[in-house]
């Protein structure tokens, strides 16, 4: 891959970790950070020196090794295992390596020699002893490396500790060397045995066309030394440098981006998204299962608030509104025959369910730092919506053209029996023609009321029409009364529907969070797929 790709391909990564969903804010500043740091790695591949470190299990010659190459005894090698527990650092003058570790656990060796003032050595303790923090270290600092050189003995070259400490490591496998110690304790056959089933376990663990020297640190006249300690020394040209650092950095995006997938399982999103959908699903049988009495939930007596709610709504004359109150007093608002109310025991345990299953779900994913409760968010609504000002605004009207009629009839009603009995009693109907009905004859009418009201004829007729006034309120106000019952039946049904949609937007909205997030997620997961 060129250097403009690799360029190109940190830019795609940088701009990725800062759009996505899945890391935290922390981890998108760091993400930055370390984007900013490969790039310039690879800027100033052919300045910095190269960093090569020796990573072996303990006791395989890596001091040894080291001391052999420095001509002088650097690093202290011995037979108590594990020995070396510190990084030992051998560089020319000052080129100090810059590296972000604590510095007690590093120990710096200079050196003049100038024919090496291109490497950094680095001798690690070992891996594979019973100091963990040994192993912590190599892991750490080697972070920094750009050539391994991978020692091991006769007795370790198959251990598989060496291939488990190669996955931990970023660096590429094409920028790894290996090294066969201690060959002075075998045959030459036996070398080349040895070498030939190293290369078939390297092979199998994808490790190809690498070097491997079999050395002996001890003797002086081993050649494979000196050919080794060539292809160590040999100053490489800028192309060469920009290669290691590329192959790298290849490798830490793959590692970094491998990182990020198990954060959130880029696998399981699929399925995570599905599971939540499904509980989605199940809400709507809670929706059937509530749409009926969801306003016996709300209020005990949901159907007699809302047959008060449109009386108050009716305009009466004041004959009718008595007679309606009375009928009202003496007989109960019709109630809705379908409704029994069910437990809210029944109501916590269903959303008790959605929500573990949810709780389960969320576990499969690096869910953002939410916890969405069904249960709350009904026991927050069924509270809201206790408050009749909130349940108002789902409740018709009257329409005001019925209203009208009403308020119209009623006025007819009652007029009209007291209009007849005025006219019976002020003995106009007995007028010849209406033209003789003057100012006088309208005085002398009253004057004949007021008379007739004190004899027998008057108090008769004023009975009846208290009677049938009477009976005509009756008649309307339990026609009204039969009206609103219908009506606010109606209205309980409607209400039932919109209060229940409402309940499952919010229900929904609790949840609907999580499945964007996890179709965001699964869409970052594609994307990253696509940079790499
Ligand atoms: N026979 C033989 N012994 C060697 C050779 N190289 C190193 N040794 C011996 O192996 C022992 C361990 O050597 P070290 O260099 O301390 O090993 P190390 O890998 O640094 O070990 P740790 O620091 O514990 O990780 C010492 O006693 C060395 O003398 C070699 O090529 N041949
Ligand atoms: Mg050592």
């Amino acid at each position: 891959m060129s250097s403009q790709k690799i360029h190109q391909k940190i830019q795609a990564i940088q701009a990725w970790t800062q759009e996505n969903v899945i890391l935290a804010s922390t981890q998108k500043k760091q993400f930055a950070q370390w984007c900013n740091d490969l790039t310039t790695t690879l800027e100033r591949a052919s300045q910095t020196p190269l960093k090569i470190g020796f990573i072996g299990g303990t006791g395989v010659g890596k001091s040894t090794i080291i001391n052999r190459l420095a001509e002088a005894e650097i690093s202290v090698s011995h037979s108590e295992r594990p020995y070396t527990d510190k990084v030992v650092l051998y560089y020319y003058q000052n080129e100090i390596p810059q590296l972000k570790y604590d510095s007690s656990h590093l120990i710096h060796c200079k050196h003049e020699r100038e024919n090496i003032s291109h490497l950094i050595l680095f001798d690690f303790p070992d891996y594979d002893s019973h100091i963990a923090e040994h192993q912590t270290m190599v892991q750490d600092i080697s972070k920094q490396l750009d050539l391994i050189v991978w020692v091991a003995s006769p007795e370790k070259y198959a251990d598989q500790a060496m291939i488990q400490m190669m996955s931990h490591l970023l660096q590429s496998s094409k920028n790894y060397c290996f090294i066969l110690n201690k060959t002075d304790q075998l045959q030459i056959d036996e070398i080349s045995q040895i070498i030939g089933h190293w290369h078939i376990l390297l092979r199998q663990a994808n490790i190809l066309d690498v070097p491997i020297f079999a050395i002996s640190a001890l003797n002086d006249y081993d050649k494979t030394f000196h050919n080794f300690q060539e292809w160590l020394f040999r100053k490489r040209n800028e192309h060469e440098l920009k290669e290691i650092k590329r192959a790298n950095i290849e490798n830490q995006i793959k590692h970094k981006a491998q990182e990020i997938q198990q954060q959130v399982d880029c696998q399981q999103i699929a399925h995570v998204i599905n599971d939540l959908n499904q509980q989605k699903k199940h809400l709507n049988t809670f929706k059937k299962m509530r749409q009926k009495d969801i306003l016996e939930r709300i209020s005990s007596d949901a159907q007699t608030s809302i047959y008060q709610y449109l009386s108050r709504q009716s305009h009466f004359v004041w004959p009718v509104g008595i007679a309606f109150g009375l009928i009202g007093s003496l007989r109960q608002a019709p109630i809705n025959p379908q409704t029994v109310p069910s437990s809210h025991d029944n109501d916590a345990l269903f959303l008790t369910t959605i929500d573990n299953a949810i709780a389960q779900i969320q576990k499969k994913s690096t869910f953002p730092d939410s916890k969405p409760s069904l249960l709350t968010t009904y026991r927050q609504f069924i509270d809201r919506y206790k408050d009749p000002n909130q349940v108002v605004p789902f409740l018709g009207k009257i329409g005001w053209a019925q209203s009208t009629y009403f308020w119209v009839k009623q006025w007819l009603v009652i007029c009209i029996p007291v209009f007849l009995c005025l006219i019976y009693l002020s003995g106009i109907h007995q007028l010849e023609s209406i033209e003789s009905i003057g100012i006088s004859t309208l005085i002398g009418g009253c004057f004949r009321i007021i008379i007739k009201l004190f004899q027998s004829e008057g108090l008769i007729a004023m009975m009846s029409l208290l009677f049938i006034e009477l009976f005509l309120s009756m008649q309307m106000a339990s026609a009204w009364h039969k009206k609103l019952g219908r009506k606010s039946q109606e209205f309980y049904h409607t209400l039932s529907n919109h209060v229940s949609e409402q309940l499952m937007l919010t229900l929904y909205e609790t949840i609907q969070p999580l499945i964007d997030w996890a179709e965001q997620a699964e869409l970052d997961c594609e994307n990253l797929k696509t940079i790499i």
